[in-house]
């Protein structure tokens, strides 16, 4: 998988990249992220990459023009599944979404930043919209950041068979069960006896009771859908 990022801020976003998971994805070249600064497709002396809305109001537009370029150009080296545009506007990240995405090819995200992007952007180039949740931040880059880790993570290859993806918690609506590691007992707190059983269906059936009232307690919207 390739993911071009369009951004006024890509120094935000590179740490995730290049540790542990996200980090070893790209070693192994099974996903490549490429960062685009806006400002180079900006105008003038300065790079101007925003401007003020028509009919007045607080706040600076990101201009049409620097974006159409930087994403035709993109478009111009290969075919892209989706261009995204982060936003508060957008829809909500979910695990269906992140899986969805994780069998594309190419995407491009697009960071949005000031009182956000000029309408003909979306007209011309935006696919999909997407929310990191029902919040504000400064701007699109790390909900950038959050939604490539969620789609990376999936792509075959990236996670190996103890940290599988297929037991996540949402994969199938179910937050996950307590787990435990040595010692048997902290301060008087012991590890439940099903899990030293060496039981393998009893700890399976503790691991779904446990699951199933832990998503009750926590989040019971999972278990209505
Ligand atoms: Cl994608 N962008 C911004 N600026 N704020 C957000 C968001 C995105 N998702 C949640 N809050």
């Amino acid at each position: 998988m390739r993911i071009d990022i369009i951004s006024v801020l890509p120094e935000l976003m590179e740490s995730p990249f290049k540790a542990s998971i996200l980090k070893r994805a790209m070693q192994k070249e099974i996903a490549e992220v490429h960062f685009h600064h806006l400002r180079e497709w900006g105008f003038g002396k300065h790079r101007q990459i925003d401007d003020e809305p028509y009919g007045g109001g607080a706040g600076m537009v990101m201009m049409v023009e620097p974006i159409d370029n930087c994403i035709s150009s993109l478009k111009a080296e290969r075919n892209y599944d989706e261009v995204i545009y982060l936003t508060p506007d957008g829809e909500t990240l979910n695990q269906k979404i992140a899986n969805t995405l994780s069998i594309q090819e190419n995407l491009i995200f697009l960071c949005g930043h000031y009182k956000g992007i000029d309408q003909r952007v979306r007209e011309l180039h935006v696919t999909k919209e997407i929310s990191i949740g029902d919040y504000v931040l400064t701007g699109g880059e790390l909900a950038a950041c959050v939604l490539a880790d969620s789609v990376i993570r999936l792509i075959p290859g990236v996670l190996n068979d103890e940290q599988s993806a297929l037991t996540d918690s949402f994969q199938d609506d179910l937050l996950s069960p307590p787990i435990y590691t040595r010692p048997e007992e902290y301060k008087g707190l012991k590890v439940p006896d099903v899990l030293l059983s060496g039981h393998t269906q009893n700890i399976e059936d503790w691991r779904y009771d446990e699951a199933v009232r832990i998503t009750q307690e926590k989040r019971p919207d999972l278990l209505n859908k």
